[in-house]
């Protein structure tokens, strides 16, 4: 059953710089869990797209299956949308961005989705650099088919009914930093503030986009034992940075403590002002991210916040050096070249 809402919009609300509404970008009643965190990230999107301003028909939502791969029901109900096979999201959004590299790629999947059956399809969008932007919905656990752990529950969390986990957990921000993903970032579904500009500046970045994002399933796996609850993740979890997103169009006027920010310039020309909390932090140096989220592993502590980035990144369409223009608008003469043209290229495989 789909739950719509009402058409109303409150009178006072202003348009974004393209002239839609807050209620442009959003979806259908969510049919979550009440407090799942899932529902909280949905809402960071929707707001983070209003906020860049981007014409809701200009993105499409893609997904797997599970809670989180519900999402696209509950946001941008004017964008493309694609509800994939289980784990195979990232199969759909890279045929989709080959075809027309001019959208903008939001994909949603679970951990379940993401570390376990479509972990080889999540590797190689990540190697390939794919242009997108990849929420994970971290709640350690199959919430949809009633709570199994999934991969990325921590060795001895302890989820709502059986023994505790027995197995090493995957770290799905070391291995996209490891393959080559050119922005990589761990947030909680309970801080909006670090979340909205994580999006904003994941939906400027060229290139592989990946959030990972804690986000508490309340039904099966919020106990005091587990490490992806919302107790824990409050008590545990350190930022490695704040930051503020500058849009492109907006002027930069940036205020530094001396050794504590740092700008970094995306491919649109927008940037992020990023204030470390320890001036030694090297975002742009990927063997410091990596060593940086085993420290705090080893300290029971989750860190937050963009954990990598390379501003140099090229994506998928720069390194195969293939066509600026989407494949649909290509006519008759273009898709058909002549006989001359083919005697050309096959001349060339003699
Ligand atoms: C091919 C296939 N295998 C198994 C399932 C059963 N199944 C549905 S959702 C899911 C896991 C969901 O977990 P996750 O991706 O973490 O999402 P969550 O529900 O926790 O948000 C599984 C195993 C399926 N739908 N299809
Ligand atoms: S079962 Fe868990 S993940 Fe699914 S909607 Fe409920 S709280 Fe969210």
């Amino acid at each position: 059953m789909t739950f719509s809402r009402p058409g109303f919009r409150h009178p006072g609300l202003a348009a974004n710089e393209a002239g839609f509404y807050l209620k442009d970008y959003e979806g259908g009643i969510s049919t979550l869990c009440a407090g799942c965190g899932h529902d909280s990230i949905n809402g960071a999107i929707i707001q983070a797209c209003y906020e860049s301003a981007i014409p809701p028909h200009r993105i499409v939502k893609l997904s797997g299956i599970g809670c989180s791969s519900k999402s696209p029901a509950y946001l941008l109900s004017r964008a493309h949308g694609f509800n994939s096979v289980h784990g195979r999201m990232p199969s759909i959004a890279t045929g989709a961005n080959m075809a027309n590299r001019d959208l903008l790629y939001l994909g949603i999947s679970g951990d379940g989705d993401t570390a376990s059956i479509g972990m080889g399809q999540f590797i190689h969008a990540v190697r390939r650099n794919l242009n997108m932007v990849y929420v994970l919905m971290n709640n350690g656990c199959y919430g949809l088919t009633k709570g199994q752990y999934s991969a990325t529950a921590d060795k001895g969390s302890v989820g709502k009914k059986g023994e505790p986990s027995q197995l090493e957990s995957i770290d799905l921000c070391e291995i996209a930093i490891q393959l080559g993903a050119g922005f990589v970032a761990r947030s909680f579904s309970g801080d909006k503030r670090q979340l909205v500009p994580l999006l904003k500046a994941a939906m400027s970045h060229s290139g592989m986009a990946f959030i990972d994002v804690i986000s508490p399933c309340v039904t099966f796996n919020n106990t005091p034992g587990s490490t992806k609850s919302y107790h824990w993740v409050r008590e545990h979890s350190e930022a490695t940075n704040t930051f503020d997103y500058v849009p492109f169009r907006q002027e930069i006027t940036a205020e530094y403590d001396d050794g504590a920010s740092q700008l970094v310039v995306l491919h649109d020309n927008s940037s992020i002002r990023l204030h470390k909390t320890d001036s030694s932090v090297q975002v742009t140096d990927r063997r410091q991210a990596m060593n940086r989220l085993e420290e705090y592993k080893e300290k029971g502590l989750i860190l937050t916040g963009l954990l990598y980035i390379d501003p140099e990144s090229r994506e998928t369409h720069e390194i195969l050096g293939t066509t600026r223009e989407p494949l649909n608008t290509f006519g008759k003469d273009e898709l058909c070249p002549g006989s001359a043209a083919l005697e050309k290229i096959n001349e060339g495989f003699r």
